[in-house]
């Protein structure tokens, strides 16, 4: 393996001006995820907990953990020393902490929106809590206590009474401190220590012990992507999900004002999550020398990493993209609707106005996209894959569903009532209208 992974750590390079409008398409491809094949490994796993409950996934979680527990679930109050951490650890944590609970506090949505449509027309919308909440927090190659605060922070502060938090046990059947240390910072109601498909069917149902959830939030590896689709399909799980999960993704744009050095630590930074992360760089107008200075920079960084051989493949897949102006940049990255946006640009909070698609947008050489993963405020769950065309990021909203209310008075009723009936005469549903004539004629006595 040494000898193979020796090599330089870099790039492929196209020039946009000289790219056929097919191949910019392949340019704005990610790579094809194969969810029909990963739904039919995952059928059944989820079927398994479906139909055994807690027997399941007790086995489940021996076979692909390799821990044997007795019970999976864990109630507060949890015990203190289950969540020693460093200090310093701590002191971020609550910081981090601090600065997304004000970011997403602000979100709240608790104002009833009022609006008299006619005279005697009043129409409403009002927010209300999700009930019960499920908070998948990946174990794998990195404990992510950064993703149980992104989740458990929005679903504290929209008030969700229920909030189960699954992440996948150690070898030794417990879970890391800091993430225990966070379960109680933002109120779970309970741990469950399972991971993969396995608890994502586990929340999605209900078992005897795992608490049955109406939403499900959080990334994942293919499995636990494949069984929230699958789950939130059946009707009797009557569950729905945050939004369509692929591998992380970063699209950096530097003109020649970019600092190479600074340039190069943000693609490896998202480079480093996975074999499978998008990188790209759109590269605007910079002269060979200034390019390649990035290129070393991404070689020389990606070397002094302990996850290199990880960056290594992930950084072989990634793509530098030569275009001529900043509008074309915005453009292509407008097209490819990237999860996180970092800006290394010329007065770069002048060109925020004309980006419509992107999960999170990181602006000027002193912001680096680190900050919005751990703790400026902003949510770090985004849409990836694309779906920042038609998805937001996890925010307090996704916490919270809308209720609509109306109350229309007997006058009201004599100006919008006519307009029904016709409607209703209109599409041959007498029994509409009647609802309405019955009233009219009751009020003319
Ligand atoms: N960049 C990741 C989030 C994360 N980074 C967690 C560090 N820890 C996906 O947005
Ligand atoms: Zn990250």
């Amino acid at each position: 393996i040494a000898v193979e992974n020796d090599g330089p750590i870099n790039m492929r390079t196209f020039d946009l001006s000289t790219t056929a409008p097919e191949a910019r398409v392949q340019l704005l491809r990610r790579p094809v995820l194969k969810s029909d094949e990963m739904i039919e490994k995952v059928k059944p796993i989820v079927e398994a907990v479906r139909v055994h409950g807690d027997v399941a996934l007790l086995e489940l979680t021996a076979k692909f953990d390799k821990v044997h527990m007795d019970s999976t679930v864990i109630f507060p109050p949890f015990a203190p020393e289950t969540m020693q951490i460093d200090e310093a650890v701590r002191k971020a944590i609550d910081i981090a902490y601090a600065n997304i609970h004000k970011f997403h506090a602000a979100q709240v949505n608790d104002e009833t929106l009022t609006v008299e449509t006619m005279p005697g027309v009043v129409c409403s919308r009002f927010a209300r809590p999700i009930a019960r909440v499920g908070l998948y927090v990946p174990g794998g190659t990195a404990i992510l206590p950064s993703t149980a605060l992104m989740l458990g922070i929005p679903a504290q502060v929209a008030g969700c009474k229920e909030v189960v938090l699954a992440t996948p046990p150690r070898p030794d059947g417990s879970i890391s401190p800091e993430v225990m240390y966070v379960a109680k910072l933002v109120g779970a109601s309970a741990i469950l220590k399972a991971g993969g498909a396995q608890a994502v069917a586990a929340m999605a149902y209900g078992t005897k012990t795992v608490p049955k959830v109406d939403k499900i939030f959080g990334p994942g590896n293919q499995w636990v992507t494949a069984a929230k689709m699958l789950v939130q399909n059946d009707t009797d799980a009557l569950v729905s999900i945050d939004m369509p999960a692929g591998p992380s993704e970063v699209l950096v744009i530097a003109d020649h004002t970019a600092i190479p050095a600074f340039v190069a630590a943000d693609l490896l930074s998202q480079a480093e999550h996975g074999v499978d992360s998008q990188v790209v760089l759109l590269a605007v107008d910079l002269t060979p020398d200034r390019l390649a200075e990035i290129e070393k920079e991404v070689d020389a960084q990606a070397h002094a990493l302990s996850r290199v051989d990880i960056v290594r493949q992930s950084i072989a897949k990634s793509i530098i993209v030569k275009v001529s102006t900043v509008e074309e940049a915005i453009s292509f990255s407008n097209d490819y609707a990237p999860e996180h946006l970092i800006l290394h640009l010329e007065n770069a909070s002048s060109k925020v106005a004309s980006i419509d698609n992107a999960g999170s947008v990181f602006v000027g050489p002193y912001t680096p996209e680190s900050c919005g993963d751990y703790a400026s405020g902003t949510n770090h769950t985004l849409p990836t894959n694309g779906y920042a065309r038609q998805f937001s990021g996890v925010n307090t909203l996704s916490f919270q569903k809308h209720i609509t209310s109306q109350e229309i008075t007997a006058d009201g009723l004599q100006g919008l009532g006519p307009v029904v009936a016709t409607l209703a005469d209109c599409e041959g549903l007498q029994a509409h209208a009647n609802a309405v004539r019955i009233r009219l004629r009751e009020n003319s006595r």
